[in-house]
């Protein structure tokens, strides 16, 4: 690889541009990040290696921006001169995107388009490569198990429907002006920088304060649905690699096997030697969480707050719900010769460890008189 390599990462300050900008910084790129102006820090997954601008020979440099702002997008993309741009970021939150549906169109759909238009405009389209970060979302109620490159799509979400939207623009750009551009369909992929506010995380930090005494319940939506969860460190290294190939193509990144958000719940809870405890209707002998049944949460029976540890609270649930997801990733397997490193019970001991720190950390303040203050939704 010659030196200095250029690659523009958008969503740098999210979970997988975090991982990301930190994978090619070790590869000798010069990494180009964009992040939003907010009232308080919100570089808080890439502080560690942030550079100051006074630094010589700085590797990793950051620009103020927005997705919805074409004029910001292309004047970066041509000052950065970009070979790479990973576009990661977006409004990634599928049960937000039924309440903010206008502006996930304009960031996760609308928001591609800019930058792929700015780089045709830009006389770029040969230069520079783009990685389009498409997800599992899109197959949504799904037409067949497990899902490939092949499966149909069918979104039931908002940000599903903006980022078919993103997926197809991409392969339009591709086939319309032979530019290298192409979807990562990755499906969920998590780890101790995953947002609070994501299932597996809510349960890896829910849980580590609950083992604290620093929460008493959790309150979950849909314990049923069931997903293919992988590790970002190992998915940001196959975003590269779709990128180094003689021609573009969409791959599907996944794990191949899929387990419940239950189950997940259960695991995280073995680790923390937590023994779940639910009161209320339906009690059964295999472990109390197995009693909360979605369907009579519906009719709000199932519910009983108190020393209960996981309740089911519907504000929790989707409009819609994509129930299953199983991913095939033969093709990335044979073609980027690319496999998971992690594996789920790893992962999941990876964040509980995390969040239990933080919740000893806070324990301890706590107990020595000062004030801990914690977000919660
Ligand atoms: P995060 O939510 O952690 O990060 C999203 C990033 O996008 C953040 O840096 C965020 O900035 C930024 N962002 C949000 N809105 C805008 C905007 N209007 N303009 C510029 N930047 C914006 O997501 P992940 O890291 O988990 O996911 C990365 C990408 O991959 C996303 O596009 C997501 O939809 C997609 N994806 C994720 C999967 C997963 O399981 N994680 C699976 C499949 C696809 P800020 O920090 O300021 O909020
Ligand atoms: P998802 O991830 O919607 O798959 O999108 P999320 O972790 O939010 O939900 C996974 C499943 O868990 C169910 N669920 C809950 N979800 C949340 N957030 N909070 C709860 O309390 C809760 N209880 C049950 C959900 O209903 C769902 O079925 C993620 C995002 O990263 C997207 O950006 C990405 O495209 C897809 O993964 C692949």
């Amino acid at each position: 690889m010659p030196a200095h390599k250029k690659a523009l990462i958008t969503g740098v300050t999210g979970q997988d541009g975090s991982y990301l900008a930190e994978f090619l910084l070790e590869k000798g790129y010069e990494v180009h990040g964009i992040k939003r102006r907010a009232s308080s820090f919100n570089t808080e997954r890439i502080d560690h290696i942030y550079q100051d601008p006074q630094t010589e020979n700085q590797q990793f440099i950051l620009h103020y921006g927005d997705l919805t702002d074409s004029s910001n997008i292309t004047r970066i993309i041509q000052q950065v001169q970009p070979d790479e741009i990973y576009n990661l970021a977006a409004q990634s939150h599928v049960a937000v995107s039924f309440e903010e549906p206008e502006y996930t169109a304009d960031v996760d759909g609308i928001g591609t388009l800019r930058i792929l238009e700015a780089v045709r405009l830009l006389g770029l389209s040969e230069k520079t490569r783009i990685y389009q970060a498409s997800t599992s979302e899109l197959y949504g109620l799904v037409q067949e198990t497990p899902q490939t490159e092949k499966t149909p799509f069918y979104p039931r979400s908002p940000y599903g429907v903006a980022k078919l939207y993103a997926y197809w623009i991409t392969v339009n750009y591709r086939e319309s002006y032979g530019m290298y551009a192409c979807n990562g369909v990755l499906f969920n992929h998590e780890s101790p920088r995953r947002g609070e506010t994501f299932v597996s995380r809510k349960i890896t930090r829910g849980l580590a304060n609950i083992s604290q005494g620093l929460e008493q319940c959790l309150y979950m939506g849909n314990i049923n649905a069931l997903r293919d969860w992988g590790h970002a460190r190992d998915y940001v290294e196959m975003q590269w690699l779709m990128l180094q190939q003689d021609a573009p193509l969409d791959f599907v990144i996944a794990t191949g096997r899929q387990i419940s958000v239950r189950e997940f719940i259960l695991k995280a809870a073995a680790e923390l030697g937590i023994t779940l405890r639910f009161e209320g209707e339906g009690t059964n002998e295999k472990g109390l969480v197995d009693a909360i049944d979605s369907d009579k949460a519906d009719k709000n029976i199932a519910v009983k707050v108190g020393d209960t540890l996981v309740a089911i609270d519907t504000r929790y649930y989707r409009p819609a719900e994509v129930e299953t997801l199983l991913g095939d990733p033969a093709l990335a397997k044979e073609k980027l010769g690319w496999e998971p490193r992690t594996t789920l019970d790893e992962m999941i001991i990876e964040m509980v460890e995390n969040d239990l720190n933080t919740a000893r950390k806070n324990r301890l303040l706590l107990d020595s008189g000062y004030e801990v203050n914690q977000a919660r939704e």
